[in-house]
């Protein structure tokens, strides 16, 4: 009887795993979405959840259950699209795993266990949201938010926090060094990014300082500053290249999402915004450019989302929610962009270096007023009239 409950389970794991994955019709010529979800707790493996001997789980009971799977940091090694997924434990504990597909879009299987990720002197009580960058000295590192109890808080309250910037390094993902946690003078900071490249023989982090734990407070924006070197790291001159600002898509708080992608016009960069609104938080995407030469000036803007949640996507653990912290580009310039929805579960969808840059460098800016935005419709409807 319970073996036969076993084998129905690995039949549906196996069965979910290897769905193959489907493109949606064409929606707005940027990019498209898959249909499926990449990850969900489903495909966190049997042998992480069950106790599979049905004489120590008679009743086939699941031992550890997984709430959520989402806000994955992305790679590519040895031809396979590998993620770094927040998995987040029914204890509300996240951790990171490791699911690798052939292709980027589906058949993605968690390797055989988690990362168990080495910790500084002061214990992480939770860790999430990492993004990797194969920086140029030769290393992957993967920054990610470590969280601990606020020993500021008055007594009983147990819910402040503070966040940090988490530092590891790898060569292969799976044997991880763990550096100091990065130290920062501008406050709490989540959403920290390393830059692939050095500049001026300096590594360079996108930041986002915040004065609480939820709330950025005066401080906010994406903030760009550099580090001498990853074993000692504190980042100085720290600069905002990104400000949060009035009626925008990123009018509460924003954050960078993964390392940006290099191109012969600039750098792409994918980042969230936030707006507040009667239902909640919403989180949408968005995309920049910088400049080549001089990472911190913002060359193209454009205005709005480039993603927002659509259909199920508006659902979840935390609803309204778009984020992205991976991307992968193949040779031949197809981008896969890997979010999440809702902090519930992983989706992909997919674009081009070329697309991505006809959209950043033709849609027009964002006018900060209705009049503008008007303006801007009534020039497209003339270009169009006069072609
Ligand atoms: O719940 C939405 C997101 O909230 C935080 O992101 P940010 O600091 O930018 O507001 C993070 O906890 C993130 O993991 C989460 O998806």
């Amino acid at each position: 009887m319970i073996q036969k409950k076993i084998k129905l389970l690995e039949d549906q794991y196996e069965s979910l795993i290897k769905r193959k994955n489907e493109k949606l019709k064409d929606y707005n010529g940027i990019y498209v979405r898959y249909k499926y979800p990449i990850i969900t707790p489903g495909h966190v493996p049997l042998n992480w959840r069950y106790d599979l001997n049905p004489e120590t789980n008679p009743y086939c009971i699941q031992r550890i259950g997984v709430n959520s799977t989402f806000n994955a940091g992305a790679i590519k090694i040895n031809n396979k699209y590998i993620i770094v997924v927040r998995v987040e434990g029914w204890d509300r504990k996240s951790f990171f795993a490791i699911a690798e597909s052939p292709n980027g879009t589906d058949n993605f299987r968690f390797w055989e266990r988690p990362v168990t990720m080495p910790e500084t002197e002061d214990p992480d009580i939770n860790v999430y949201d990492m993004r990797l960058t194969l920086h140029e000295d030769g290393w992957i590192y993967g920054i990610f938010c470590t969280e601990r109890k606020d020993p500021e808080a008055p007594a009983g309250d147990t819910s402040s926090a503070v966040a940090k910037a988490g530092i590891a390094r790898t060569r292969d993902l799976k044997e991880w060094e763990r550096l100091p946690d990065l130290i920062s003078n501008t406050g709490q900071q989540r959403n920290v990014v390393l830059h692939p490249e050095f500049v001026n023989n300096k590594y360079a982090l996108y930041t986002r300082p915040q004065e609480g734990f939820i709330d950025v407070g005066t401080g906010g924006g994406i903030g760009l500053g550099y580090v001498e070197n990853m074993e000692n790291p504190e980042v100085k001159n720290e600069v905002i290249i990104n400000q949060k600002a009035y009626h925008t898509i990123y009018e509460l708080k924003n954050g960078l999402g993964p390392a940006p992608l290099k191109t012969d016009e600039g750098w792409i960069h994918l980042a969230h915004g936030v707006r507040n609104t009667a239902a909640g938080l919403r989180y949408v995407l968005y995309m920049f450019m910088t400049d080549l030469k001089d990472i911190s000036k913002v060359i193209y803007f454009p205005a709005g989302y480039f993603m927002a949640p659509m259909y199920g996507e508006r659902i979840g653990d935390v609803s309204n929610v778009l984020f992205s912290n991976g991307w992968i580009t193949d040779d031949d310039g197809t981008v896969y962009i890997y979010y999440a929805s809702s902090d519930t579960r992983m989706h992909v969808a997919q674009s081009s270096i070329e697309r991505l840059v006809d959209y950043i460098k033709n849609t027009p800016p964002d006018g900060f007023c209705t009049g503008k935005s008007v303006e801007n419709i009534n020039n497209l409807i003339d270009k169009n009239l006069n072609q």
